[in-house]
């Protein structure tokens, strides 16, 4: 992997426009949408259990966020799941708030069980919740759990054979064999909520139009993380709302110069 596919992978995404299926959580539903709108990808929620399949079908990538999670929603998100399967379409999986409630660990695990996933991104309390381990979580955001996330992503990505995203303060792809570190983002990105969310979506827009699992993820996290710390330098002296704002817009102007000159990441 190189800078030079992590630019193409970018520019596919702005001349696809792919269609990004999201079942979501009501806190980040607008910041989702105008997110990937800004990015140069085209969202649509979509929930009801009598239309989920039709969507999944056509989209280019299908991402299942169980951060206000409830059983009919929990149902569409199976449905849909399966549906994309049989069609092609990726499915990202971020399991919010996995371990602080034993339904959120529960869902997650049957989701991931009845559903083939191609990419599953969380914090490292998440991703260690969903894996059968204990991580500390304070609601939907990671306590200050300490470890190996190397090894967590890895290890997690063998037993569900797909790819682990772990984000934090460094993020860590891994399909199992292969692992990635990336170094790009910016603090106040945990003082504004639903960024995570959006990242995961992010992910599915690039999944959408590469379908090496790791290569999208990478070049999604590197994308989105240089696109934060520009908007974080232009708002320094502001706060996290003025930040929110420029986040959406530098989400669109983020070029494949700026990968080239920002990106950080290397192979573990
Ligand atoms: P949490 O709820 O624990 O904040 P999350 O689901 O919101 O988790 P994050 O881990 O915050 O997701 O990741 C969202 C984005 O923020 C990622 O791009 C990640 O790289 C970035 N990020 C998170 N913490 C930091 C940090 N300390 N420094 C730089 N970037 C960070
Ligand atoms: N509560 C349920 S979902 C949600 C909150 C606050 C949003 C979480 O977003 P993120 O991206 O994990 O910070
Ligand atoms: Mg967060
Ligand atoms: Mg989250």
């Amino acid at each position: 992997m190189d800078k030079v596919l992590i630019g193409q992978a970018l520019e596919r995404v702005r001349e696809v426009n792919p269609l990004v299926h999201n079942i979501t959580n009501v806190v980040v539903t607008n910041f989702t949408a105008n997110g990937l709108l800004s990015f140069g990808a085209s969202p649509v929620m979509a929930y009801a259990e009598e239309e989920v399949a039709e969507m999944a079908s056509i989209a280019g990538a299908l991402v299942l966020n169980i951060g206000t999670l409830n059983s009919d929603v929990v149902e569409s998100m199976i449905i849909a799941g399966k549906a994309a399967n049989k069609n092609g379409v990726s499915v990202i999986f971020d399991p919010v708030g996995a371990g602080a409630t034993a339904y959120r660990t529960e869902t997650a695990q049957r989701i991931i069980n009845e559903v083939n996933i191609a990419v599953i991104r969380g914090n490292a309390a998440e991703i260690a919740n969903v894996a059968g381990e204990q991580g500390q979580i304070k609601g939907v955001d990671a306590g200050d759990m300490q470890g190996d996330f190397a090894e967590l992503a890895a290890a997690t990505a063998k037993k569900f054979k797909t790819v682990v995203v772990i984000t934090g303060k460094e993020d860590i792809v891994s399909n199992g064999d292969a692992t990635f570190v990336v170094s790009n983002g910016h603090p106040i990105l945990t003082k504004v909520t639903g960024t995570g969310c959006l990242l995961t979506s992010v992910i599915g827009a690039f999944a959408a139009v590469e379908k090496d699992a790791v290569l999208a993820s990478v070049a999604a996290l590197i994308s989105y993380g240089v696109a934060a710390e520009i908007a974080a330098q232009k708002t320094a002296e502001l706060g996290p709302g003025s930040f929110q704002i420029e986040f959406l817009n530098q989400l669109s102007h983020v070029t494949i110069e700026n990968l080239e000159q920002y990106g950080s990441f290397r192979k573990l």
